[in-house]
């Protein structure tokens, strides 16, 4: 618990220089929080100019870790609700169109998957998509933020059933050094769930993680990143795209998916092969099993993601077609 946080603000009264009784904090990422009395207000200068807000009925976390601040709260409307410094990550209402889209959309596209990496993802949820998956042998996942595991533990207990898979293990530590250590041509996908590139996840967006993923992965193997939004970020994306092109030797593709609490209500994914086998990302190949799924998984049933909408995933806009398909021809 920290001084600077928020917790007791929306109780507040307006301090002189504070208009409409709105309380801004600097936090750990550079970024600035506010929250209007009983709201939470997501602003960034990734986002410049626009604020997505939710009503705040009781603050039930915050906390300062080694690399960023930490905080729940129990929203009016969308439940309980992950923040890192100052961004929303997930909330109890919206989290499996993300968790279910960014790890099916991957491992529904090749054959039999049995060895899997998640970086990041440290609230778990990822982990209970990817043990759905029957063919799974092993899954890695490697975070930076023990607090984050704790906290997801702790207040998101049907997200953080993904570590209670007994093929997990989880590394806490820096992504990019798990892979740069990681056997050469070991995994069969890789899942990276980061947070934005300002902050901790940074290097995650940069070329030479992407080259590290490739060398992890099996010939045919496939990377999916979060990859940001059409409305937002179409420079981030065109630059993920180019270095892709370069890197991945089989496909490269952009899909993307409806999120409510991202900021612009949608949020994309870079999937990537590497040389070997052809994967076709648009044409799933290894469908989830419906009993399957009820009968052998944890926990309930897929709530976002089935086969047209994960193909339906990979059809862009026409301005954001002209600037990844442009890239593709390199
Ligand atoms: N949320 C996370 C995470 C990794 C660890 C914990 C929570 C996300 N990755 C996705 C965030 C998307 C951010 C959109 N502004």
């Amino acid at each position: 618990m920290t001084e600077q946080t928020v917790a007791d603000l929306p109780m507040k009264k307006p301090r002189e220089g504070e208009e409409n009784g709105a309380i801004a904090t600097a936090n750990g990422g550079g970024c600035i929080s506010s929250v209007i009395p009983g709201w939470f207000s997501e602003i960034s200068p990734m986002w410049p100019g626009e604020a997505h807000s939710l009503k705040v009925e009781k603050i039930l976390f915050q906390g300062k870790s080694d690399y960023q601040d930490v905080m729940v709260f129990q929203s009016a409307t969308y439940g309980k609700v992950l923040v890192l410094d100052g961004v929303i990550q997930l909330t109890e209402r919206d989290e499996c169109a993300y968790q279910e889209m960014i790890t099916h959309l991957p491992l529904c596209s090749i054959p039999n998957p049995k060895k899997v990496l998640v970086i990041g993802g440290g609230d778990g949820g990822v982990l209970r998509e990817v043990a759905r998956h029957s063919s799974v042998e092993h899954i890695d996942i490697c975070e930076i933020d023990k607090m984050v595991v704790d906290v997801s533990k702790e207040y998101f207990p049907d997200v953080a059933v993904g570590y209670e898979d007994p093929r997990v293990t989880l590394h806490v530590g820096d992504g990019v050094a798990f892979l740069k250590a990681a056997p050469e041509g070991s995994y069969d996908a890789v899942i990276v769930d980061s947070s934005d590139p300002i902050g901790p996840a940074q290097e995650l967006f940069e070329k030479p993680f992407f080259e590290s993923v490739a060398k992890a992965l099996r010939p045919g193997g496939v990377v999916c990143t979060q990859a940001e939004s059409i409305w937002l970020h179409m420079h981030i994306i065109e630059d993920i795209v180019v270095n892709c092109r370069q890197i991945f030797k089989g496909s490269v593709n952009y899909a993307w998916t409806t999120v409510p609490t991202y900021p612009s209500g949608v949020i994309g994914f870079m999937l990537c092969s590497t040389e070997g086998p052809e994967v076709d990302f648009k044409n799933p190949i290894n469908p989830i099993d419906a009993i399957e799924n009820q009968t052998k998984s944890i926990g309930p049933s897929l709530k976002f993601y089935n086969q047209e909408i994960h193909s339906a995933a990979f059809c862009l806009p026409s301005f954001a077609k002209k600037v990844i398909e442009a890239k593709s021809v390199n």
